[in-house]
């Protein structure tokens, strides 16, 4: 069985992981508000990314006989005002996930849990490509700089992201 530490642990990671959807949420709504429908579409696709990975932990830990508690879910607050600065602003984010995800693993490490070990290496795994994914649209955003049509051809490709239900674990 999971131990208490591990288990509140995991609990934390599931509040920061809706916290997340939170966060892509007010930033889907920040780009309803400059009519750039396929920028709304790329966080819509990353509010159920994030979503995913809470249930993943949610599942993962009632399947260890933990127990799930919750917390309440903090105010998202979007400080990027312009879509390179809101993007800088999910890299950094992503960033501090990933530091959890990584403190996470280190708490089963300590206690020894091959099982929670392994699970979670699928999380540090995804935390590479989230962040890859994230630097690669900052880059093209700064190519593009106040070229509109530009941006606008940017705005037609993440109309094409589709979410994919992910195999976690
Ligand atoms: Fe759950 O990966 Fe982003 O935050």
């Amino acid at each position: 069985m999971i131990s208490e530490k591990l288990q509140q642990a995991f609990n934390e990671q599931i509040n920061k992981e809706l916290f997340s959807e939170y966060l892509y949420l007010a930033m889907k709504n920040f780009f309803e508000e400059l009519n750039l429908p396929g920028f709304v579409n790329w966080f819509d696709v990353q509010m159920q990314e994030e979503r995913a990975h809470a249930m993943g932990l949610y599942s993962y830990l009632l399947q260890r006989g933990g127990k799930v508690t919750f917390e309440a879910i903090d105010k998202p607050v979007v400080t990027g005002t312009c879509p390179l600065s809101v993007f800088e602003q999910t890299l950094a984010h992503e960033e501090f996930v990933t530091s959890r995800i990584n403190a996470l693993t280190d708490t089963a490490d300590e206690d020894r849990d091959r099982a929670a070990v392994s699970f979670l290496d699928w999380y540090i795994k995804e935390q590479v490509e989230e962040e890859d994914n994230v630097r690669k649209i900052i880059a093209t955003l700064k190519l593009i700089g106040d070229d509109k049509k530009a941006l606008l051809m940017l705005d037609k490709d993440l109309a094409t992201r589709t979410f994919v239900a992910p195999v976690i674990g």
